[in-house]
């Protein structure tokens, strides 16, 4: 009877799909796959194809040297050429290049495994959450194939119901860090490509029928409603009670999803207490259905433009920020709250009320501390450079890097701008491409505010994307890249456009102890008169709403050979990798200081 039924599920499941992305993991019932996995450096991708290149996965009854088969020798005389058990181990999440030695250049294919039981308690639904692998997935439960994934920053998932069983699962998953023209991003970046499941892997267990996905924020142009939709999976009609709770605003909300499980609502609210850096005010909000709650902590804050200014809850503000990538300070990749609080806080120390978080949607966690801490939030997508513009895969590719961060983040208050891209080259393919991300954007999250670093010339911002913008934000690299630091005072910026302007970069690279005359490049001294002499220019700019410099922390970057100075490292940190601050950042500190007395 078992057999039957295990088979009737099979059937009636889509397996190889990735369902819809279900958010809020961390206040659901989870399991953690996170630990100790066994891996096996696969460069010729043995495991994934026979020897004439036929791919096991679309076999019927793969060999078993398909590494995803976990297949072990049952005698002596049998041929096996691989063995999970035997092979090392690693630690996930994290990334290979900075774990394993042999891998730090490694760019390629990598198996991991990790076994584990689970029951399953019965009518329950099961569900296999990945926060992040880079670059592409291919992931197999138990032998079979659940799917494959492209993006090394977004999450997905699988319903594996089907297919877990009480003891001896073996979850397998290739990961392909290797790096194509026609990926997001491309071939050339300033960071470092590393490898592996780099976020944490979660096992959600739900009912049949559960709440999915929901966004509950103030509505546009409104801030005293709140609205937004609750999507519930597998929607049971006996069963169609939803709630929403807030009981410090007295709300009780009761409604009803229609027949696709989307319930869409407005509910009028008094006497909100307005999320800020000031008051990074959270609520307890819980969503119920079906006899379950699901809670989470939300902040409501307004964000728009008026003309040249950014206002927040009505007010002008004014973005100090700095550049931040998802760094761990030890030469590997960010995931922790730990690593999270660290970056965040030497933000604070620097004086921002803001962060930008480039150039890839960075971990939930770094996203739900800034709410708790009150800094506002610049995410981006790894549209860098020179992405293929004409390719429809590659926008597809996009927009759906960007569909999962504002699925995965639209509930946090501290978002407050969704960029598109960084650092493009004009052209029309591109400003097609940009504008059908910004009016996706828009279609799915209409409160906040849409954005990308751009590219100028000749200290004009003239940039037909300009016009999609509510925020033109613009890269400038005086005194490193060109120009001359002496002519600071007199340059003078014009815009083609009356919106806030946003300085998205600027710096130059010192490294930390070292030190010289304020002219010779790579001394603390250089990039502290860079700094002094881009911010006098800065502050004539027209329409200037916030900065954020280039970078908070050095960080690894495959492009920066540099020997005794760069080291691999892209130096133009305001803080070194070891923590260490430059003299920079203190001359950052106290503009940043200046700018809040004149917003207050
Ligand atoms: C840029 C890029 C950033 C680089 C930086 C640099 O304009 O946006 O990714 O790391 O310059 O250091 O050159």
């Amino acid at each position: 009877m078992k057999k039957i039924l295990t088979l009737l599920f099979l059937t009636s499941f889509a397996i190889g799909q990735s369902q819809g992305l279900i958010s809020n993991v961390s206040n659901r019932n989870t399991t953690s796959l996170n630990g100790v996995w066994n891996y096996i450096i696969d460069p010729y991708q043995t495991g994934f194809y026979s020897f004439h290149l036929d791919q096991y996965d679309k076999s019927e009854k793969p060999a078993k040297g398909a590494f995803f088969s976990n297949y072990h020798a049952q005698n002596k005389q049998e041929l096996v050429e691989y063995d999970f058990d035997k092979s090392p181990t690693i630690n996930i999440p994290g990334d290979w290049n900075s774990q394993v030695a042999e891998l730090k250049y490694y760019e390629g294919n990598v198996w991991f495994k990790k076994s584990f039981d689970y029951n399953l308690t019965a009518n329950k639904h099961l569900f296999l959450y990945l926060g992040a692998i880079n670059y592409k997935a291919d992931v197999y439960l138990n032998g079979k194939k659940l799917g494959t994934h492209e993006g090394g920053f977004t999450p997905f998932n699988y319903e594996v119901t089907s297919i877990v069983k009480p003891t001896g699962n073996y979850l397998v998953i290739k990961v392909d860090n290797t790096r194509h023209k026609e990926d997001v991003p491309t071939v050339n970046t300033d960071w470092w490509n590393y490898g592996g499941i780099t976020r944490d892997v979660n096992l959600i267990e739900e009912e049949s029928s559960f709440v999915e996905d929901y966004t509950i924020q103030l509505k546009k142009g409104n801030a005293n409603i709140i609205s937004g939709f609750i999507k519930i999976n597998n929607l049971d009609a006996s069963k169609n009670n939803i709630s929403i709770s807030i009981p410090e605003l007295k709300i009780n909300f009761k409604g009803k999803a229609a027949s696709n499980g989307i319930l869409n609502f407005e509910i009028p609210a008094k006497k909100i207490s307005y999320w800020s850096p000031e008051n990074p005010k959270l609520y307890n909000v819980t969503v119920g259905f079906n006899g379950k709650k699901l809670n989470d902590q939300i902040g409501f804050r307004t964000i728009e433009t008026k003309e040249d200014k950014i206002l927040l809850n009505g007010k002008e503000i004014f973005l100090r920020g700095i550049s931040i990538h998802e760094e761990n300070g030890k030469g590997g990749r960010a995931n922790s709250v730990e690593d999270a609080l660290r970056l965040l806080n030497w933000a604070k120390e620097l004086g921002c009320n803001y962060v930008r978080l480039a150039h890839y949607p960075h971990n939930e966690n770094i996203i739900r501390e800034a709410d708790k801490m009150g800094i506002m939030v610049w995410e981006e997508i790894p549209v860098y450079w020179t992405v293929e513009f004409k390719n429809d895969n590659t926008y597809k590719n996009a927009e759906d890097q960007l569909t999962a961060s504002i699925t995965r983040d639209k509930n946090r208050a501290s978002i407050i701008i969704w960029s598109m891209a960084n650092e493009t080259p004009i052209s029309d393919a591109r400003n097609t491409f940009i504008r059908n991300l910004a009016s996706h954007t828009r279609s799915l999250d209409n409160t906040r505010l849409i954005s990308a670093a751009l590219l100028t010339k000749k200290e004009t911002i003239d940039d037909p994307i300009g016009e999609v913008l509510d925020v033109v934000a613009f890269n400038q690299y005086l005194g490193w890249y060109g120009g001359n630091l002496e002519d600071a005072e007199k340059i003078t910026w014009k815009s083609k456009y009356n919106k806030p302007i946003v300085v998205s970069e600027f710096g130059g690279d010192a490294k930390a102890g070292f030190h010289g005359e304020k002219n010779e490049r790579w001394t603390e001294e250089y990039q502290e008169y860079l700094y002094i002499q881009n911010l006098k220019m800065i502050e004539k700019i027209p329409h200037l709403s916030g900065t954020s410099p280039w970078i908070l922390v050095d960080f690894r970057s495959p492009k920066r050979l540099l020997p005794g100075i760069q080291d691999g490292y892209n130096r133009k940190g305001l803080i070194s990798n070891d923590g260490e601050k430059k003299k920079a950042f203190y001359i950052m500190q106290d503009w940043y200081a200046k700018k809040k007395k004149e917003y207050q």
